[in-house]
């Protein structure tokens, strides 16, 4: 029989159209994410029935709503505890969080600390474009050292957070990073990501155009994608050299594909296992106590 995988990809099939025209302002990288996120999903030919998003606040955030699946829209910075109780509840579903670098590693840090640790089959899309874009650009965990937002007037002189680093020496499953200006290698590496039996965190190099684009003076939508060209290493290089001859912390490049991957055993898998061995028949539920 014919399957969705077999028949060219068309993204209105797996857009709620009714809700169009969307809102993302024109050139966002965000929408290139989504578009290599379908590509993905209809590449694996997964069950819409067994698909839901979970989604907190922000313009990445929102991308979910245009998702024909089952999506959430949970508080800002909450999106994988959500999807931590949903795969748990439901394990036969293929959950997919879609967060920002602010909803991701501000405000959610600390869940996405704990999601890497548990390491349960969930798929993390952390949309990284250096700032708050839904509340009018202030600075992220990810904004670039000497970039202007509305909270860094003088230009931004904190250092920049390594997502990826973080989420490898936190124990998930698969890592990885794709820039928007690559589609096909984003989908291919999305595909890895949904496809590995653990908590996988893939970042992808986003744009916002309309407000940090504007404020930093980087030009076009694309030659902002095209910019990214010269920020990708070509080849595996250790990122610590690359940080100690650049800026205090921060690339200006950034490795891309996957990063570090980890086969420990999945979370739900492993807890099924442990409530049968801490639990044994006949040994009742208190053991004896
Ligand atoms: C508890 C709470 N605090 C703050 C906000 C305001 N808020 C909404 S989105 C957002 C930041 C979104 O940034 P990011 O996750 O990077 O998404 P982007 O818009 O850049 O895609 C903030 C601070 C909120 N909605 N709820
Ligand atoms: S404000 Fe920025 S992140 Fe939000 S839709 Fe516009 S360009 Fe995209
Ligand atoms: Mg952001």
């Amino acid at each position: 029989m014919d399957t969705p995988a077999d028949r060219s990809f068309d993204v209105e099939d797996y857009l709620r159209l009714d809700l169009f025209p969307h809102f993302l302002c024109p050139g966002c990288g965000h929408g290139i994410a989504l578009r290599a996120l379908l590509w993905a999903i209809h590449e694996l030919d997964i069950d819409k029935n067994r698909l839901a998003f979970v989604s907190g606040i922000g313009c990445s955030g929102r991308l979910s709503a245009y998702i024909d699946a089952d999506t959430f829209h949970v508080t800002h910075g909450r999106p994988l505890a959500f999807a931590s109780g949903l795969k748990l509840a439901r394990p036969e579903m293929n959950v997919i969080v879609i967060t920002g670098d602010g909803d991701c590693l501000a405000i959610g840090g600390n869940h996405l600390i704990h999601a890497c640790r548990r390491n349960l089959d969930i798929t993390c899309l952390m949309l990284n474009n250096e700032v708050y874009g839904m509340t009018g650009g202030q600075g992220s965990p990810t904004t670039s050292v000497n970039r202007y937002t509305t909270t860094t007037p003088l230009g931004n002189h904190e250092p920049a957070f390594d997502a990826c680093e973080l989420a490898a020496a936190a124990g998930a499953g698969l890592v990885g990073r794709e820039v928007t200006m690559q589609v096909p290698t984003m989908k291919d590496l999305i595909k890895q990501g949904i496809s590995h039996p653990g908590f996988s965190f893939i970042e992808i190099i986003s744009d916002c155009t309309e407000i940090y684009g504007r404020k930093n003076d980087l030009g076009s939508s694309a030659e902002m994608v095209l910019s990214q060209k010269k920020d990708i290493l070509p080849t595996y290089i250790d990122v610590a050299e690359v940080n100690a001859v650049d800026q205090p912390f921060r690339p200006g490049s950034w490795q891309t594909g996957v990063l570090a991957k980890n086969d420990r055993q999945e979370y739900y898998k492993a807890y099924l296992d442990y409530c049968k061995q801490a639990n044994p028949p006949g040994h009742g539920e208190t053991h004896g106590r």
